[in-house]
């Protein structure tokens, strides 16, 4: 009999240089008259604990409908594309994932799953979890961040489903959004799919509702990147002196969260050199999740060299999934 054991390889490709990206970060974006940093930088051990935290909170419907979605409509994806080998960007803990994988063991169709994320203790625990639960299952897990490793992805065997899913490709502006758009699509063969989870345009109560849930879980994992600065580069930022912000703008069509000093303050960040001075009221923008109408995909996707092929919906409108080729 054929062995049914999986195969586990890591590759990694974030090197020393990776421990500079946050002190660049950092330089670039409290030096800057509206200070700004990078959401990546939010998730670190406590960062991610509390990111699951927040998947689970009432308030928060993207993670529960995009799961009811993917559950709807797995098996259909799966059927029309014969996928192969799924490709997951940011895979943190792969929950919904498991949807996809689930419809490709029963078409007889699954193979590889290639997860991308910059965590390795992420990586290793869910390859290992992974080739228990799919007999056979190769897992070729790539370190690294989707901004920069792309290209570090191995080349297709079959046809492959590429999923980015949460919402998270609202965290980029739209410049930089269809300028990502186009380098995923540069690796989309006419027989592969993009699947791309986005937050959709909505009731501003919803939105703000999600974002400043009533246990105060978001305002600590907005906080906590305060926390990643103290240990990561000796910052003395004191988390208690800053309130957490979150807001929807209407006219950009995006959640904004900010940190917003109590009283003025003077911040030392010795590993990058800097004095940071706050004044009273003062915010630091932390994040922006951009919400989208099928329009604004349609697009996106048109603008990046891509086709939206379809768009899977719950029936509140909330969230979407979507399938999206090349052009
Ligand atoms: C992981 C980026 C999709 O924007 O909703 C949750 C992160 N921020 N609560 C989002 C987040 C505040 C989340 N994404």
């Amino acid at each position: 009999m054929k062995a049914t054991a999986g195969t586990i390889t890591i590759e990694s490709h974030l090197g020393p240089a990776d421990d500079r990206s946050l002190a660049y970060d950092v330089l670039d974006g409290l030096t800057r008259p509206f200070k700004e940093l990078p959401p990546k930088h939010l998730y670190d051990t406590e960062g991610s604990r509390l990111f699951e935290a927040i998947c689970r909170l009432p308030e928060y419907y993207p993670t529960r409908t995009e799961r009811a979605i993917l559950a709807e409509h797995s098996g259909a994806i799966v059927a029309a594309t014969g996928a192969s080998e799924l490709v997951e960007l940011g895979s943190g803990v792969p929950t919904k994932t498991r949807l996809l994988l689930d419809a490709m063991r029963d078409a007889g169709s699954l193979d590889r799953y290639l997860p991308l994320d910059v965590s390795e203790t992420v990586l290793r625990a869910s390859a290992e979890h992974l080739v228990e639960a799919y007999p056979g299952l190769r897992v070729h897990g790539v370190l690294g961040d989707f901004e920069r490793h792309l290209d570090a992805i191995p080349a297709a065997d079959g046809p492959r489903l590429l999923v980015f899913l949460g919402g998270t490709i609202g965290n980029f502006t739209p410049g930089s959004r269809r300028r990502f758009l186009r380098a995923l699509g540069r690796g989309l063969r006419a027989q592969d799919r993009l699947l791309l989870g986005v937050d959709l345009v909505k009731d501003p109560a919803v939105i703000e509702a999600a974002y400043n849930d009533s246990a105060g879980i978001t305002a600590a994992f907005n906080r906590n990147i305060l926390s990643v600065l103290n240990r990561e580069l000796g910052a003395d930022f004191d988390p208690d002196a800053f309130e957490h912000v979150a807001f929807y703008d209407r006219h950009r069509e995006w959640v904004e969260m900010r940190l917003r000093a109590h009283a003025p303050q003077v911040v030392s960040i010795p590993g990058v050199g800097l004095t940071v001075h706050f004044a009273h009221r003062e915010e630091l923008r932390t994040e922006i999740s951009a919400k989208f109408t099928r329009e604004r995909i349609e697009a996106d996707a048109a603008g990046s060299g891509l086709r939206l092929e379809s768009f899977l919906t719950d029936e509140d409108r909330l969230f979407g999934v979507c399938v999206i080729a090349s052009s």
